[in-house]
């Protein structure tokens, strides 16, 4: 331990750890703007600067350890000063219109200038706004971008991707996409990782909240909705919602009084999911045919891009089924369709996701069906839906709990876990076991698929089960850095599997591009831990105990795999 003074204050503190570390752990906040922890270490924004005392120049906290001795002083007047003349630096060239930024009331830029009491910018340069595709379901305004290398660093990192890169020089340096491609041409896999760890508007997810009140007040239209399994576990933080406050079936409230004719929730498609791929999976499994192992989950989009651009031979590896989001939007637009007796045509399907690569997702022309084209008409990310909620002037407090609509109402916790790392794995298994064995088991005795019991160690879970004489190998892994270095063992034969599921997002949907961003806070894994709370008081914990499972497929589909859920709920991802 070292003994220091911060702001006149006696603390011990770690070796090597750093000053702002130091000072956070002894309650004193370092504002910054740049620094993400074991990510972003480079101290670009010198915001962070504090008075060393002895030292005639101040010292970046985020970069510099502590020393026995050291008097620092993080707020003196030297430091203010400092501190205020780089931040008028940064706002000189930024776009400060904060009213029409879409982090407007949620931006570290905003939060700093704010705290630092800056009035005025006395001087001001043109920032500089370059083109870019506003169809694309991930936006970037570059008169917006600080320089921070946030996003360069986390796509790189984490996300093994590369996609942002500095490009120009002087004071006209800035980040843009890498290699001078349009991010059409880029491998982005539209995981809106760089979005989360924006510090401020760079970065965001296309705005399709008019598209979807256009559908509410179309009369023409009946508005159908569902809300993903990671959602309840975020969307009630920028609310002031307590979890307890913040159940799916106020969110099915808030969307009945916005004018949404129809409410679902995902789990119950995540269950639909689980039918199908657990009897693909076994399929393959003990048919023999396969020689593509493992099988990998496909319900998340942004890894499907990954894998199509990354190794595309390993495209054939994935499961057929689609996703739950599009099985979901298929079934509402065919199933329930013919249960209202209307056309399809007249069904606006509606998904709220904790993700952006979902949006993308639904334009694919995979999920382009003859019945009533896209399976889903318009996806919402979680920040929009709070964003419609505030809209529509509808106060959290005035929020009740209301059921979902029927016929498809019924969700197990087999299907809530999907939102969280290891889950749509777990899930799978407990059905497959009951496949093979005609009895349910244990519903924990696949829990070791969980990020180690879901602690934050987050990379790869492997585990092996024996089901009777059949003995599965398994991996689930989350964020994209970690699925490259898996498949690269799987390529190299240093690892076997039969089953992997892979998330983009690190932690799995739970930590999704599209949820409420709390800045340099990884929420992720808080997140999961709700979402298993959930499933361990849920009254059914097998998918293929869902009643409306049931009842779908002896009314619609006969069986998992049949010639209409083949048309229906899978695709073929090669195409
Ligand atoms: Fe996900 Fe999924 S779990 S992909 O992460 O399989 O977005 O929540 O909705 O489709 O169910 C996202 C979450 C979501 C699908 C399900
Ligand atoms: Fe979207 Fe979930 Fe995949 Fe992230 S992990 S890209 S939130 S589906």
């Amino acid at each position: 331990m070292v003994n220091m003074i911060i702001d006149g204050k006696h603390v011990s503190a770690e070796e090597n750890i750093t000053i702002m570390e130091a000072a956070e752990r002894n309650g004193i906040p370092i504002p910054k703007l740049c620094y993400l922890k074991g990510i972003n270490e480079i101290a670009a924004c010198r915001v962070c600067v504090v008075e060393l005392e002895g030292k005639e120049k101040l010292i970046t906290s985020c970069n510099n350890v502590v020393k026995d001795g050291m008097v620092i002083y993080t707020n003196s007047p030297k430091v203010r000063n400092h501190r205020r003349n780089t931040v008028q630096l940064l706002l000189s060239q930024h776009d400060n219109r904060c009213v029409v930024c879409p982090r407007n009331g949620n931006c570290q830029l905003q939060q700093v200038a704010c705290d630092l009491n800056i009035l005025d910018i006395p001087f001001r340069q043109e920032p500089e706004y370059q083109p870019w595709d506003k169809d694309f379901p991930l936006i970037r305004n570059s008169a917006k971008c600080i320089k921070c290398m946030r996003c360069v660093q986390v796509c790189d990192k984490i996300q093994g991707l590369g996609i942002w890169d500095v490009e120009g020089t002087g004071s006209r340096t800035t980040v843009n996409v890498a290699g001078h491609k349009t991010i059409r041409e880029a491998d982005c896999a539209l995981c809106g990782q760089c979005i989360t760890h924006c510090p401020v508007g760079a970065l965001s997810e296309r705005d399709d909240t008019e598209k979807v009140w256009d559908a509410i007040e179309n009369k023409d239209k009946i508005v159908v909705a569902q809300v993903a399994p990671a959602v309840r576990a975020a969307w009630g933080e920028e609310l002031g919602l307590t979890d307890e406050d913040a159940p799916v079936g106020k969110i099915f409230d808030a969307l009945k009084r916005m004018g949404v004719n129809y409410v679902f929730d995902t789990v119950f498609s995540a269950d639909l999911t689980i039918m199908e791929e657990s009897t693909e999976f076994i399929k393959r499994f003990t048919s023999g045919e396969l020689k593509e192992r493992p099988m990998f989950t496909s319900c998340c989009p942004g890894w499907v891009r990954f894998v199509k651009t990354q190794f595309p031979y390993m495209v054939n590896y994935l499961s057929t089924a689609k996703s739950p989001q599009q099985m979901f939007g298929a079934v509402m637009k065919t199933y329930f369709a013919e249960k209202l007796g209307v056309s399809p045509d007249q069904i606006f399907t509606l998904s709220i996701m904790p993700c952006v690569a979902k949006k993308g997702e639904r334009e694919m022309d995979l999920f382009y069906g003859e019945y009533a084209g896209h399976d889903v008409d318009a996806v919402l990310t979680t920040r929009e839906l709070v964003k419609m909620i505030r809209s529509a002037h509808i106060r959290p407090d005035t929020l009740v709990e209301i059921p979902g609509d029927s016929p498809m109402h019924a969700g197990t916790g087999a299907g809530v876990i999907f939102g969280a790392t290891g889950g749509v794995m777990e899930a799978a298994l407990r059905t497959a076991y009951f496949t093979l064995k005609g009895e349910n088991p244990p519903a924990d005795a696949f829990k070791a698929v969980r990020s180690g019991g879901f602690q934050e160690n987050a990379g790869v879970q492997e585990a092996e089960f024996a089901i009777g004489d059949i003995k599965l190998r398994t991996a689930a892994v989350s964020g994209l850095g970690n699925t490259r270095r898996l498949l690269q063992q799987i390529e190299r034969g240093e690892v076997h599997y039969d089953f992997v599921e892979v998330m983009a997002c690190p932690g799995g949907c739970v930590g999704g591009g599209g949820q409420p961003i709390h800045d340099g806070e990884e929420l992720a894994f808080t997140r999961g831990r709700k979402l298993y709370a959930l499933d361990a008081k849920a009254k059914l914990r097998y998918s293929h105990e869902n009643p409306d499972i049931r009842e779908i497929y002896s009314d619609f589909f006969g069986k998992p795999m049949s010639h209409k859920a083949h048309m229906l709920l899978h695709t073929e991802h090669w195409k």
